[in-house]
C-alpha cells in the first residue's frame, strides 16, 4: 500500500490544530502507520527541505520549520500520495481549494500548515530520512474492508 509522510508544522501545533488535521486523514480512510512528536534539527530541516536550498524563501522556511516542534506522521492508503496532498490543498493557502485543511485554516504560504509528500519516491525518501523502520507499525485494521476495495 502506498505510504506518504505527513507533518503539521509548527504553527498547526501552536495553534492546537494537530487534532484537526488528524480528523480529516482518518475520515478520509487513510491508515496511520507511524507518529511522533518532535523539534526539527538543523540538519533534518536541511535534508528534507535541500530542493528548495538558494530560493528567496529557503532561510525563513528553515527558520519556520525549526522554530518549535512538529507532529510528524506516516499515512498508508491507496493513492496515499494524491489524496493527502488533496485533502492538505494547495501550498499557497488562498489559491482556492475550498475544503481542504490549508484553505479553511490559513493565509499564508510561510504558515501553510501542513507538509505532505510530493510523489510515491519521494514519499519512500521522506519517510526513511524522518522514521527509523522500527517506528513503522504494521497493523490490521478492522474496517479496513469497508474502505479499501
Ligand atoms: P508544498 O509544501 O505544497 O509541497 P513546496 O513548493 O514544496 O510546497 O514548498 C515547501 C514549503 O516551503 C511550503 O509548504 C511553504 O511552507 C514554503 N514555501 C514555498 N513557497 C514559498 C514562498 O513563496 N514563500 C514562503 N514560503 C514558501
Ligand atoms: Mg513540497
Amino acid at each position: 500500500m502506498e505510504r506518504t509522510l505527513v507533518f503539521v508544522k509548527p504553527d498547526g501545533v501552536q495553534r492546537g490544530l494537530i487534532g484537526e488535521i488528524i480528523v480529516r486523514l482518518e475520515k478520509r480512510g487513510l491508515k496511520l502507520v507511524g507518529a511522533k512528536f518532535m523539534a526539527v534539527s538543523d540538519e533534518l530541516a536541511a535534508e528534507h527541505y535541500a530542493i528548495h536550498e538558494g530560493k528567496p524563501f529557503y532561510d525563513s522556511l528553515i527558520a519556520y520549520i525549526t522554530s518549535s516542534p512538529v507532529m510528524a506522521m506516516v499515512w498508508a492508503g491507496p493513492k496515499a500520495v494524491e489524496a493527502v496532498r488533496q485533502t492538505m490543498g494547495a501550498t499557497n493557502p488562498t489559491n482556492g481549494e475550498p475544503g481542504s485543511v490549508r484553505q479553511d485554516l490559513g493565509l499564508e504560504i510561510g504558515r501553510n500548515l501542513t507538509h505532505a509528500s510530493d510523489s510515491v519516491e519521494n514519499g519512500e525518501k521522506e519517510i526513511a530520512l524522518w522514521f527509523k523502520p522500527e517506528e513503522l507499525v504494521e497493523w490490521e485494521r478492522a474496517i479496513d474492508a469497508w474502505i479499501f476495495e
